[in-house]
């Protein structure tokens, strides 16, 4: 961490309220917390490969402390809306788990909100640990928790049956449509 005390991206009260154990099961659990730890992305993740992670799902680009110091204010300074949790290997300290639940709000369905799940990456070497279905299970919950309407992810046509077990659905006349200014 750069000067001074480290942040985290909103209240880890909020991941200790959810039952975790009911998504690993509690033989797994004990494992998991010797190993692992879920928690809210905190400002010192970026010396701990947060980067570097979300560059195995896409294009990052060379990121600064300062730009990623600066996202992750605007994002605090938004409240209830930008939801970043984390996986940490506390053996080597770094991050290898990731997903994000925005909270958009709405007028719609009763003034209600909607959940967007977005950017979930698990490292390469942590795959088959049903770490992304941890992530997963916890931003389902965390979306259905704050009274989301629906909650919704976009992704590619290899993993629609990955995503399918935790009950998302293509709809049959609803499409995803994008207009892309960069690749
Ligand atoms: C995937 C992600 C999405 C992310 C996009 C980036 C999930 C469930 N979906 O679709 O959140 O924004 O990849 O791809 O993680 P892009 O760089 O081509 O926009």
């Amino acid at each position: 961490m750069q000067n001074g005390t480290d942040v985290a991206l909103f209240d880890s009260k909020l991941l200790e309220d959810l039952d975790i154990a009911n998504f690993v099961g509690s033989k797994n659990l004990t494992n998991l917390q010797k190993c692992f730890k879920v928690r809210p992305l905190c400002q010192s993740d970026y010396e701990k490969g947060y980067i570097d992670l979300l560059s195995q799902l896409t294009k990052v680009g060379d990121i600064s402390f300062e730009q990623f110091s600066a996202r992750f204010n605007a994002m605090k300074s938004c409240p209830n809306t930008y939801y970043v949790i984390v996986i940490e290997d506390l053996m080597k300290g770094h991050v290898i788990g990731t997903a994000t639940l925005v909270i958009e709000q709405k007028f719609i369905h009763n003034a209600s909100s909607r959940g967007r799940i977005e950017d979930v990456v698990v490292s390469n070497e942590y795959r088959g640990k049903q770490l992304g279905k941890l992530l997963l299970d916890i931003l389902v919950c965390q979306s259905k928790k704050f009274g989301c309407y629906k909650v919704s992810l976009e992704c590619k046509t290899q993993l629609l049956s990955y995503y399918s077990q935790f009950g998302f659905n293509k709809e049959k006349d609803n499409n995803y449509m994008v207009l892309r200014y960069t690749d």
